[in-house]
């Protein structure tokens, strides 16, 4: 009987939930929805063999933890491009339309949140992760569940992923910086930093005290539930009793998608929550496939983020960084002043022209903003307001850090420090080797090795690799406890085991990208055979341009860079391709391969990247050169050709049949 009644004031619940939280039309009394909690927590405590996670009891928080454990994103979380202007726009359009003709966008709200990725086991709401640097998040499914509005058992049993963003709404924020001034704490700067504060907590009763809620808007896979666009699958999640942004709208055109910006524009103070732009998304999924994404972002999607609060401040300084190329970055000291809710205390000025242009000087009242995201820039400065014997800036002869002569060539706009041995380069340099991206060293940022540059234990890349033998000079370095010496000469040994691609963009090769690295990587697979192809080898591969192939017979020509990759390869780094299988033994290797058509198993996107690690080289059109097209379902005009053509076709059960072979 009790059981009975247990199942049923869960379901009740649920569905009471479902109503108030995310269809804002609640269908029973707040005493009513009370007194069935009540009875509920009763009863539930009378019959603890009845206890399940999944009861909307276990939602008020009280879970703590000791750590976040990590999450491996299967399928990468990936971040949004930007878009700060029309003009910005319709070039994303013009792309877009260049590769497939006329398509249908989707526009949305872009929440200003957090994006987190929810799995679905059975129906069941099993891990809730955050981002994190979109391969690997953080488990935060104590803090999720405490959401009402995210439904923790669905009306079917599916197995899936969805995406989304967690936000504080504006009115919750206020109240919560009410309350906190009041007990003498720290308010938040925003309800962005709010809701990242409660989802970044150990006890899930702080996130359930926060009032924080959720919009989905990506459906993971969404082909596979018989679904092909996006407004399809964000009907889909609806039904399955998700809550979905209703302010979303199919767009004929980019002129289409530029009016909902115009109107959301005005529209965004009177919304209950803080949006930052509008996302503008290619409607059709297999056209999603088609364009498919960049290292970091996907080709079919943009976010137009709305113009950045201007702010006046005093120009206090200008001064000169190094990067690790020698370029010079002019920057100014400001007095800080606060813009789009953060302080702000120094602005980029990009190179000498610009400071010109813009005739800026030390001392100068300026007009700053923050462009993107972070980096604050200068917009103008105001010569009304300046002193009589002001002079216009002159940019410096020398560079800062080494004293050498600066740079500037012909046609360029930036200077550089030409000195290959100017302290500051060799530290940007390695940084950069070491970072996240490249070869992932925790403990090697910017600040730490320039502790160890002026302490003389490393004065180049290769010394990363000799740095276990300095263990006593690391462990007297300020801030160096045994601890941190073990965690870094622990991850410098673990970054020996990366991966060609990872190795290749640490090297800070010119022009050679993240994504570029990874492709040159799966072509040649080793060192070796990269260091030995030729210009037009190089130039040959998909993707590598005649600038990028210059680039890399350049770098490979210089003996220290032997010299480098020498160390390197002796110190025990890796020299190849190790994630994926070498191209050697692959049917597809050096085969120039076209997909068409909708493929169920993996998306077009992953089975070009699957293809690509097999040495195959995917080309978009047929022609008598093609050596196989694989067809999915709806191959069109690209079939044809292949037939007439004489051209091996395959269809989606061939090809994962040579795929799973090869897996296995
Ligand atoms: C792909 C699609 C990232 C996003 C996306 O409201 C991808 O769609 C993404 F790789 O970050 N903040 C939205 C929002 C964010 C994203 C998105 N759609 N509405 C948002």
């Amino acid at each position: 009987m009790s059981t009975q009644r247990i199942n049923e004031l869960r379901k009740l619940i649920n569905e009471y939930n479902h109503h108030y939280h995310v269809l804002d039309r609640p269908i029973v009394s707040d005493a009513h929805y009370d007194s069935c909690m009540r009875e509920l927590i009763k009863l539930e405590s009378e019959h603890p063999e009845m206890f399940d996670p999944y009861s909307p009891t276990q939602r008020v928080g009280g879970k703590v933890l000791d750590g976040f454990k990590k999450v491996t994103h299967d399928v990468a979380m990936l971040s949004l491009g930007n878009a700060y202007s029309l003009a910005d726009l319709l070039a994303f359009d013009t792309r877009i339309r260049k590769d497939l003709g006329p398509v249908e966008y989707v526009v949305e709200l872009k929440i200003d949140g957090l994006a987190m990725s929810l799995r679905y086991q059975n129906g069941r709401l099993a891990l809730a992760a955050t981002r994190g640097d979109g391969d690997e998040g953080e488990d935060v499914t104590h803090n999720i569940v405490t959401i009402k509005s995210i439904p923790l058992q669905l009306n079917e049993n599916l197995t899936f992923e969805v995406r989304g963003e967690v936000y504080m709404p504006k009115a919750a924020f206020v109240r919560l910086n009410e309350n906190r001034i009041n007990n003498q704490q720290e308010p938040f700067a925003n309800p962005r930093n709010a809701a990242a504060g409660s989802i970044r907590q150990l006890d899930s009763q702080i996130a359930a005290s926060r009032q924080l809620d959720a919009f989905l808007y990506y459906f993971v896979n969404a082909q596979n539930f018989g679904v092909d666009s996006h407004l399809q699958a964000l009907d889909r999640l609806s039904s399955l009793g998700f809550k979905v942004n209703p302010l979303t709208r199919i767009c004929a055109d980019i002129q289409d998608v530029w009016s909902f910006i115009e109107e959301m524009t005005s529209k965004r103070a009177e919304l209950p929550y803080d949006i930052d732009g509008i996302v503008i998304k290619v409607n059709s999924l297999s056209s999603q496939n088609r364009l498919g994404f960049t290292a970091k972002t996907p080709r079919w999607a943009i976010a137009y983020k709305f113009p950045a609060d201007e702010v006046m401040t005093h120009l206090e300084d200008i001064f000169l960084t190094v990067g690790r190329t020698g370029k010079i970055t002019p920057n100014a000291r400001l007095t800080p002043v606060t813009v789009a809710q953060t302080t702000v205390g120094f602005a980029q000025l990009h190179n000498e022209d610009y400071i010109r242009h813009k005739d800026i000087r030390v001392n100068d009242t300026v007009i700053i903003r923050k462009a993107g995201d972070i980096i604050p820039e200068v917009v103008a400065s105001l010569p009304q307001l300046r002193d009589e014997n002001s002079k216009p800036y002159t940019f410096e002869k020398h560079c800062p850090v080494c004293h050498q002569p600066l740079v500037r060539f012909e046609d360029e706009a930036d200077t550089y420090c030409i000195n290959n041995e100017c302290p500051a380069r060799i530290i940007e340099a390695i940084a950069h080797f070491a970072s996240r991206d490249a070869m992932n060293i925790d403990g090697l940022g910017v600040k730490r090795v320039e502790q160890l540059y002026h302490n003389g234990l490393i004065r180049s890349v290769e010394d990363i690799y000799f740095l276990h033998q300095k263990r006593e000079a690391l462990t007297s370095l300020e801030k160096m406890g045994e601890k941190s010496v073990d965690k870094l000469l622990m991850a410098i040994e673990a970054s020996k085991s990366n991966s060609l691609d990872k190795l290749l963009y640490g090297l800070g090769i010119r022009h050679i990208g993240e994504k570029a690295a990874s492709t040159l990587a799966s072509k040649f697979t080793t060192m070796q055979q990269l260091m030995e192809a030729t210009q037009e080898q190089l130039s040959a591969v998909k993707e590598i341009g005649t600038v990028m192939a210059q680039s890399v017979v350049l770098f490979f020509s210089q003996q220290p860079n032997h010299h480098l990759i020498d160390v390197l390869r002796s110190a025990g780094v890796t020299m190849e391709m190790t994630k994926k299988r070498s191209e050697s033994t692959s049917f597809f290797s050096g085969k120039t391969v076209v997909l068409t058509g909708t493929l169920i198993q993996m998306t077009r996107s992953e089975a070009s990247e699957w293809l690509s690690t097999q040495g195959a080289n995917v080309t978009s059109s047929v022609s008598k050169n093609t050596d196989l097209v694989i067809a999915g379902s709806e191959a069109g005009s690209k079939l044809s050709k292949a037939l007439s053509l004489g051209v091996l076709v395959w269809d989606e059960e061939r090809f994962m049949k040579e795929v799973t072979s090869i897996e296995n």
